[in-house]
């Protein structure tokens, strides 16, 4: 999957999405190919990925076939995609995936738990973090930090005046300027 295929995708489920297909919430990726792009080549096949309500570049980066994964999101699945046989899961409930991620990496398998900045700064995951690192699980938090929870900006919601977060050894972080709003594509559908 090329920068290209992705952003391609995003767009055919966007002019569905503006005609009415989907009946169900989408939250589209867009901005961050390059930097997933660059993370999943690290990332095996036998690995578990765990992702959250913007799951599609995940899903399309580890294997799961395009023409499921779109029909899955036009049966209106795209906030609850979950893909055993690829190793892939979601939740859409903010912070949802962190006990179960860390349970399958307690487990022995490798897991990936991608996970938004808003999501990064809550009480569970700080719980996560640290159950995984005592334990020294074989788990990657990776933090995709564009700076919105919802349409809040969360790093001045937390406090004008203390640095925004560079990552650690310990927790990945990329930086990334949304194309999409938080969801849907910016065209108001009824459903
Ligand atoms: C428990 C819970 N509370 C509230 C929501 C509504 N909600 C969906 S996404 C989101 C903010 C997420 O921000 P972030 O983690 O930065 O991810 P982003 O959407 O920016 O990728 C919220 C509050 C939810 N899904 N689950
Ligand atoms: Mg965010």
């Amino acid at each position: 999957m090329t920068r290209d295929d992705l952003i391609a995708f995003e767009r055919d489920v966007a002019d569905a999405w503006e005609v009415g297909r989907i009946r169900g919430p989408v939250h589209l990726s867009g901005g961050n190919e390059d930097a997933l792009i660059d993370i999943f080549k690290e990332i095996r096949r036998e690995d578990w990925v765990f992702s959250n309500w913007r799951s599609h570049y995940h899903a399309l980066l580890h294997g799961v076939p395009p023409d499921r994964l779109m029909r899955d999101i036009l049966a209106g699945k795209s906030m609850f995609l979950h893909y055993p046989e690829y190793r892939f899961f979601t939740s859409s409930i903010v912070g949802g995936i962190l006990p179960i991620a860390c349970g399958v990496a307690a487990a022995g398998a490798k897991v990936w738990c991608f996970v938004g900045d808003m999501t990064a700064s809550i009480g569970a995951f700080h719980d996560a973090w640290t159950f995984a690192w005592l334990r020294d699980l074989p788990i990657e938090f990776v933090v995709e930090d564009n700076d919105l929870s919802t349409n809040t900006p969360t790093w001045e919601a937390w406090t004008a005046n203390v640095e925004r977060p560079r990552g650690s050894k310990d927790i990945r972080r990329y930086w990334y300027t949304r194309t999409y709003p938080h969801v849907g594509s910016g065209v108001f559908v009824p459903f």
